[in-house]
């Protein structure tokens, strides 16, 4: 019989997906079984006051240890990382976070006979070799940037738990995810947030890559459900494991400030490319995400007209309130 997942450790809790991530979880698995880890920064009340927290160090295999032991967890949704730009900055401190952290909440798993992991890749995995439009999910991987390579990395870690030692992990290539929660920290796809904030409270941007600029995309609740439906599905299904395209829309810079446009026309845009068009241009247009919905029913709800009509329904709202939190 399968092992159940009672006892459920978000690591990044604080960030982006995590924030929400934990959220939802304690809403299906119950407040007091969703421990919520993060690293120095401060939880928000809603996350603090739901349920438990308590500050790690994922590249330090005895903070994960302690918390492990005293909440006897059983799974893991291991979403701390460095993303992209700041692992440009900051080569070193992103392989030591995203490989030594994987690496010791995989050893973690198996000295505790875990039941189930989460770690996800991104679509940083592939590189400027990799076919742009609808890529395929066996394909080739040769990122360009270090946040790139951890992943690669990672991916192939994850599948040698699984083979090796019989580990239950699971994963998926993200794409860039958009959210009103969690401002994303650090990553290349950061615009398709920012974009969103700056129109409600400026009715302009200026945005850090070309206008032609096509990468894919995904609404929150998507992100959310693709995890959690992941972590859930049968696993006599699945023929990939930790390496899953998913994807729920693809569309340029210049596409994303035109529907912006229809609900705030006054807003505007402008195009500075910096440092973070290389790594954008080296990633894909879009993807096929065929594997994720055959094996595990993978489906999105969100393209880009919903998830603006709902992003600028919810910050308007908040900015109206001066609660914007921007
Ligand atoms: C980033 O831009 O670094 C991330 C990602 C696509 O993994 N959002």
């Amino acid at each position: 019989m399968a092992k159940e997942m009672k006892n459920i450790m978000v690591t990044g809790a604080v960030g982006q997906i995590g924030s929400e991530l934990t959220v939802a979880l304690r809403k299906k698995y119950g407040n007091d079984n969703v421990l919520a880890t993060g690293h120095r920064t401060e939880p928000k009340p809603e996350l603090r006051d739901s349920g438990p927290f308590e500050f790690i160090n994922v590249s330090k295999r005895e903070t994960i240890e302690e918390v492990v032991k005293k909440y006897n967890i059983d799974t893991i949704y291991h979403l701390s990382a460095i993303l992209s730009a700041v692992g440009e900055k900051n080569p070193k401190l992103c392989w030591d976070v995203n490989m030594n952290g994987t690496y010791n909440i995989l050893e973690a798993a198996i000295e505790h006979d875990m039941t189930r992991i989460f770690v996800p890749s991104s679509i940083a995995a592939f590189g400027p070799e990799t076919p742009l439009d609808n890529t395929p999910q066996e394909t080739i991987l040769r990122p360009k940037t270090m946040y790139g390579v951890t992943k690669v990395a990672g991916e192939l870690l994850c599948d040698y738990y699984v083979k090796r030692f019989g580990l239950d992990v699971r994963g998926c290539r993200y794409p860039g995810i958009i959210s009103y929660e969690t401002l994303p920290g650090g990553g290349t796809t950061d615009y398709a947030v920012a974009i969103y904030f700056e129109a409600v409270k400026n009715k302009k941007y200026t945005c850090f890559v070309k206008e032609d600029t096509r990468l894919p995309m995904m609404y929150m609740p998507d992100c959310l459900n693709a995890a959690i439906d992941l972590m859930e599905a049968d696993l006599s299904r699945l023929k990939h494991y930790s390496d899953f395209n998913v994807t729920a829309m693809s569309f340029s810079a210049g596409e994303l400030a035109a529907e912006i446009k229809k609900h705030i026309p006054e807003f505007t845009c402008e195009y500075e490319p910096d440092f973070r068009q290389e790594i954008a241009d080296s990633w894909p247009n879009s993807l096929d995400d065929s594997a994720a919905r055959e094996e595990w029913g993978w489906e999105p709800s969100y393209d880009l007209a919903a998830m603006t009509a709902d992003m600028l329904e919810v910050l308007t709202k908040r900015h109206a309130e001066g609660n914007l939190g921007y």
